[in-house]
């Protein structure tokens, strides 16, 4: 799958996408990712690439002719590439769109600066529009690569052989258990027996009930998404009772 990046500021890629699991998915040539400098696309003596709104108003807003140039160049060489344009008003990033994303050969990602872009950009270039979250990043770049990094962990031998994307249990609409790793005692705080126990069937029902329990306690709008058996739905409903189960209270208890 091959990323082309529409920056004003390529510099900030290198080290994210460059390192650890990204940086190995490149080295074996499962991901290709380019980035474009948009100023470069800028034809005029000073390479201007923003300039003030129409109507008044604070800042600048980015201009439509060295985008427009830059993902012109970029679909010359591939008419299918698809552009996303990372901003508030996209519809919101989640594992269901990475996943979908995944699925494509080849998407353009424009990390807009400054108050914005031209609206004539979106009308004319801009396939999708995503949000990676209801918050304000000074650029789009930030959100670009949380979404080629989310994207990439679903294409086959990233994650590695014996790990894939749709194990995790996000995909379950539940959160994860919580891990330990040695050692089994930290200034008295202690690993939980079960997970010593070598009991296989026993530690699989205390993960999936922790992760239900954390579920329920931190984001139980996820819950209603999720596959729980009746027995689960009852224990989840003592719980939130205030029942203790097994010693170990359900619901909300975090
Ligand atoms: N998820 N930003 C875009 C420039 C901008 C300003 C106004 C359109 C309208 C963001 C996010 C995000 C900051 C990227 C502002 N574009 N992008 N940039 N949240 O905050 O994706």
């Amino acid at each position: 799958m091959r990323f082309d990046i529409l920056t004003l500021f390529p510099n900030m890629f290198s080290s994210p996408l460059g390192e650890s699991i990204l940086g190995k998915a490149v080295e074996k040539g499962l991901i290709q990712i380019q980035t474009v400098n948009i100023r470069d696309f800028a034809l005029d003596k000073h390479r201007v690439v923003d300039d003030a709104p129409y109507g008044g108003g604070q800042g600048m807003v980015m201009k439509v002719e060295p985008i427009a140039r830059a993902i012109e160049s970029v679909k010359s060489q591939n008419r299918s590439a698809r552009t996303i344009h990372l901003t508030p008003q996209g519809k919101p990033f989640h594992q269901d769109l990475a996943r979908r994303l995944s699925t494509q050969s080849h998407l353009i990602l424009l990390c807009g600066r400054y108050e914005g872009v031209d609206e004539r950009v979106r009308e004319l270039f801009i396939d999708e529009e995503i949000s990676i979250g209801d918050y304000v990043l000074t650029g789009g770049e930030l959100a670009a690569m949380v979404l080629i990094d989310a994207v990439s962990r679903f294409i086959p031998g990233v994650l590695g052989s014996d790990r894939s994307a749709e194990e995790d249990s996000f995909l379950n609409s539940l959160l994860e258990y919580p891990q330990y790793t040695r050692p089994v005692d930290f200034r008295g705080s202690r690993v939980p027996e079960v997970l010593l126990s070598g009991n296989h069937s026993a530690i699989s029902l205390w993960r999936r009930r922790e992760a239900i329990r954390r579920t329920s306690s931190r984001r139980p709008d996820l819950l209603a998404k999720a596959n729980l058996t009746e027995e689960e739905k009852g224990l989840l409903e003592e719980g939130l009772k205030g029942k203790s189960i097994d010693g170990c209270r359900w619901g909300k208890v975090d």
